[in-house]
């Protein structure tokens, strides 16, 4: 059974090489047939890792393609997760999986809203990795990554696929309370990196603010049914802080290099989310305002 990869950017491109040379099936699936000829003229995929750079020919097609898919590795930004599943829906059979690789809460139920009966598993990663060129992704940080079936099934026995490959996983029993973790994080830390245009460990100046943001992310996993990831968020959050306190935040060096940031996915969701549960988040939507105030100055979509 072969893997198919949509969306051979940053991770998409790691995860293909990585299963790749590890001799497991693997294709990218390219947008349209202009990028698939550039992709061939490149002759594959190069990884960067160490310093060391090493070209991968790994097979791919475009989404005009009609061949049926049995396992796919969904890789694009929660944005374009909707649109890009629509594209290779028909193509998927019956019994076909589905890893979704995107951060935030959201896309997902996009994505399997489109797919009933088909297995959908949500992933959360901590790996690190940035694209230095066309068809070129350099591995920048070494990390791990949960995978979890919200319905609650077991493991799928392909799990010993990633583990040759040596991409660190483990299957979370709990995927949604792990998601829902990491969102609060990123909703603690990173829209301030980016109106105080400055690294996580900076945030440390605005003390007050961190705390009160957690207090009202803690109230509002408790109200979404996510009791567990609420415990100890304000000291975990300083935690994620202080170890990364020298790197700039993901929204952070998207609004620097002038992309569209997946805000929707994350303060967006996580107001629209206290909203359904009648709560008052007055922190939180302050916050998402005036990061949305920010992104419109700086002439990128505010959702
Ligand atoms: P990316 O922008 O580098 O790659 C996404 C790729 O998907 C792009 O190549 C884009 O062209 C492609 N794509 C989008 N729509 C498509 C479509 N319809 N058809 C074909 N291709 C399509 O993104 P990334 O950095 O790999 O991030 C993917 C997800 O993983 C995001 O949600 C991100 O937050 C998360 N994440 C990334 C990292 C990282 O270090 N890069 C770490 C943790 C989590
Ligand atoms: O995941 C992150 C990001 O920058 O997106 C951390 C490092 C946890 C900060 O929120």
């Amino acid at each position: 059974m072969s893997w198919h990869v949509l969306g051979a950017g940053s991770l998409g491109s790691l995860w293909a090489c990585r299963l790749f040379r590890a001799d497991v099936q693997v294709q990218l699936v390219l947008r349209d047939p202009r990028r698939l000829t550039a992709y061939r003229q490149a002759s594959g995929l190069t990884l960067v890792e160490q310093g060391h750079s090493h070209l991968y020919p790994i097979p791919a097609s475009d989404l005009q393609d009609s061949a049926p898919i049995e396992r796919l590795l969904l890789a694009c930004k929660a944005y374009d997760a909707a649109e890009a599943i629509a594209a290779v829906a028909h193509r998927l059979t019956p019994a076909a999986e589905v890893v979704l690789l995107q951060n935030g809460l959201g896309s997902q139920d996009e994505v399997a809203q489109q797919l009933p009966g088909r297995r959908c598993l949500p992933a959360s990663s901590t790996e690190g990795a940035f694209r230095d060129g066309d068809w070129r992704v350099v591995f920048a940080g070494q990390g791990h990554t949960w995978i979890g079936d919200p319905c609650g099934a077991a493991a799928p026995a392909w799990l010993q696929e990633l583990e040759r490959s040596q991409i660190p996983h483990t299957w979370s029993a709990d995927i949604l309370a792990r998601l829902w973790r990491k969102l609060a994080f990123n909703c603690a830390i990173n829209p301030l990196t980016v109106l105080h245009g400055c690294r996580n460990g900076e945030l440390v100046r605005y003390h007050e603010q961190v705390d009160a943001l957690c207090t009202e992310l803690a109230e509002l996993l408790i109200g979404c049914g996510q009791v567990e990831a609420a415990q100890k968020l304000h000291s975990e959050v300083w935690r994620v802080i202080e170890a990364t306190a020298a790197n700039y935040s993901s929204m952070y060096q998207d609004v620097a290099a002038g992309r569209r940031t997946e805000i929707s996915y994350l303060l967006g969701y996580a107001c629209a989310a206290g909203e359904r549960a009648l709560l008052q988040l007055p922190q939180l939507k302050a916050l998402h305002q005036r990061l949305q105030e920010h992104l419109d100055g700086h002439g990128l979509p505010r959702y």
